[in-house]
């Protein structure tokens, strides 16, 4: 079926989590529903902020851009606008535009009767974000460990909490994460080239089947994940990249002081060396 007639036989009431039928209508190509004004809402509002905070600062340069979270000092409490507050009014906005875009989500699953599994792996990615400004800030006791908002600063920090720890490549979930999106993008390299090479041939060729693309990996190397397979194994490698993500961070603080590479003595601890 043509995508514009589909889309007008899946066009109808239900499915909706909040509002019944009072926001369940389209604009242009958008599914609106009561999510989409709350993200609306959120957006518009914390783009506001941060272009406000824009107009207090030193600079335009979009790269330099800068909203920093409070002072250690003001620990978990609420700071003066222009000394963090407007960081945490930010957050705010983010998380209530993130959520609702996944309810969202969520709500236009049900309307098309599919599986969520969209809308979670898109929770995974709220997940990470939720880590680095919320529960690694809470369990270090204030607010200050937040990761600032702006183009350069934020790579500033990663790289300073990175050296607070020494060496963070010696983290043993920043190693597994790692590991994990590089395995991603090995396994889309494949899959996208695998594809390719058999449902779009050159001209005069015939488009090759499953089998086809299942023979090829059983002659190069000896098995096939199947071709639900390596879309189940492509989400949890991402998911998992970025699970093993929020661990490594949650670890550098709360659970782990010292530089990583002194967490290694363990190994060299073992009784089996003595
Ligand atoms: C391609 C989908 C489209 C999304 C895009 C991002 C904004 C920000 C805001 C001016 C894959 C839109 C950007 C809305 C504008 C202001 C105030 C997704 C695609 C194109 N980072 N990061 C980038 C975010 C963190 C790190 C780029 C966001 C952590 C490193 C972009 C978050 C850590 C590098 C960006 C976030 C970290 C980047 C490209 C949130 C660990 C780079 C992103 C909400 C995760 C790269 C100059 C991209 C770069 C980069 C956005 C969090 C590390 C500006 C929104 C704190 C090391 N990050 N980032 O393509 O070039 O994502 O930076 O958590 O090298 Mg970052
Ligand atoms: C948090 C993004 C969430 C995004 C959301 C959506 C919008 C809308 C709108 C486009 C998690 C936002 C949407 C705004 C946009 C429109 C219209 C994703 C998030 C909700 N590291 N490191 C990681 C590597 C080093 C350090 C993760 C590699 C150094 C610290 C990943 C290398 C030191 C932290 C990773 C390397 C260091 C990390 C990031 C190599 C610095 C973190 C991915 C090859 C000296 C961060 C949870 C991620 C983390 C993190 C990779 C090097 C420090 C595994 C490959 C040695 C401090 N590093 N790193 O988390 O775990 O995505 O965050 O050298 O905090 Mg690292
Ligand atoms: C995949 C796939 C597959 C496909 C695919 C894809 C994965 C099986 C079949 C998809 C993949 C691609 C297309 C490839 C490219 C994608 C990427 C590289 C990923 C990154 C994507 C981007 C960078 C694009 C990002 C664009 C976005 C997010 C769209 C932005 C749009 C909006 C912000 C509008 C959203 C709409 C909403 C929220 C609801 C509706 C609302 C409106 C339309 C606005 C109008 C407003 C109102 C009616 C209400 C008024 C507002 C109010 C009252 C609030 C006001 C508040 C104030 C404060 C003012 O596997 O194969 O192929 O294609």
């Amino acid at each position: 079926m043509a995508m514009l007639s589909f889309e007008r036989k899946y066009r109808v009431r239900g499915g909706t989590l909040v509002g019944g039928d009072l926001f369940d209508f389209w604009v242009g190509p958008f599914y609106c529903g009561f999510f989409g004004l709350t993200t609306i809402f959120f957006a518009t509002l914390g783009t506001v902020l941060i272009l406000w905070g824009a107009s207090q600062g030193p600079t335009w340069n979009l790269w330099q851009i800068n909203i920093a979270p409070p002072d250690l000092s003001y620990g978990l409490g609420f700071a003066p606008l222009l000394k963090g507050g407007l960081w945490q009014l930010i957050t705010v906005c983010a998380l209530g535009a993130f959520g609702s875009w996944a309810l969202r989500e969520v709500e236009i699953c049900r309307k098309l009767g599919m599986g969520y599994h969209v809308p979670v792996a898109f929770s995974v990615a709220i997940f990470g974000y939720f880590t680095l400004v919320v529960i690694r800030p809470v369990l270090m006791g204030a607010w200050g460990h937040g990761f600032p908002y702006g183009i350069l600063s934020h790579l500033d920090w990663v790289s300073n909490v990175g050296y607070q720890y020494l060496h963070f490549h010696y983290n043993p979930a920043h190693m597994l994460a790692i590991t994990l999106f590089f395995t991603t993008c090995l396994a889309l390299a494949m899959h996208g080239g695998l594809i390719l090479a058999a449902s779009n041939p050159q001209k005069g060729n015939t488009v090759r089947c499953p089998e086809h693309e299942d023979t090829f990996f059983r002659d190069l190397i000896g098995y096939s994940v199947g071709t639900l397979g390596i879309h189940r194994l492509g989400l949890y490698l991402a998911l998992g990249a970025v699970f093993f993500s929020a661990v490594c961070i949650v670890i550098s603080g709360p659970f782990w002081t010292r530089g990583w590479p002194e967490w290694w003595t363990w190994w060299l601890n073992l009784p089996i060396w003595s």
